[in-house]
């Protein structure tokens, strides 16, 4: 496969090969976008982050139809809330706690589940993770060097602390990171605008930016 070019990609044209890129789907998950969900409890209005969602589907069935690498990530804690630091704890008191929709943010409970548009398949990625960033206290890293990739293009929620941590985390060990601009959300929005400005800022300082259209013309 020939190298691929999203030629409107901000700050500059970023380039990459299908076979070293992975879609990075991060933590769409009921907790955050659902009614009765972890952020709504905070006090969200939950209906922005679902603006994204039917781009993140228009990606993920693109990754899947070429065949290309394609991991997901949750924020997930162990049943024993043994990998909730205590400093998370105290600031989010509501881990492990019941909720609407089960025990918050603890795996297998069903506000910690992908949406139902979004669901992963066996045969991809998936990460369950006790931070923001997907790289701390996972396997994402050697996951993603043993399916070759050097080029992440990403989604997800929100905006301004999953994504925004993971990105830097990846810029951090050497990965060329392009985050999709309208295929992630923020509860609010002038957040998710300045992250998107703080990525591309000085030269692209993290990574890149492009919208769904640029990156499936790329691909396509
Ligand atoms: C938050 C996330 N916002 N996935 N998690 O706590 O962005």
């Amino acid at each position: 496969l020939l190298t691929k070019t999203i030629a409107e990609a901000k700050p500059f044209p970023y380039s990459f090969l299908p076979t070293s890129v992975a879609l990075l789907m991060v933590d769409w998950q009921n907790d955050f976008l659902d009614p009765r969900g972890f952020g709504a409890s905070l006090g969200n209005d939950v209906t922005s982050l679902r603006q994204g969602v039917q781009n993140a589907k228009r990606l993920l069935e693109l990754f899947r139809s070429k065949g290309l690498t394609v991991a997901h990530t949750l924020e997930a804690h162990s049943k024993d809330l043994s990998d909730v630091h205590p400093a998370k704890k105290r600031r989010c008191p509501k881990i492990g706690e019941k909720g609407e929709l089960g025990r918050v943010l603890v795996k297998g409970e069903a506000g910690n589940a992908i949406i139902d548009e979004l669901q992963p398949r066996d045969s991809e990625i998936i990460i369950h993770k006790p931070g923001k960033g997907a790289f701390y206290a996972t396997s994402l890293e050697t996951q993603l060097r043993a399916a070759g990739c050097t080029h992440l293009i990403m989604t997800g929620v929100t905006t301004e602390v999953c994504v925004q941590s993971t990105a830097r985390e990846a810029n951090d060990r050497g990965f060329e990171v392009l985050v999709v601009s309208d295929a992630t959300e923020s509860y609010i929005p002038a957040f998710k605008e300045a992250t998107l400005a703080m990525i591309v800022s000085q030269g692209g300082i993290v990574g890149w930016t492009a919208e769904t259209g640029a990156v499936v013309k790329a691909l396509a």
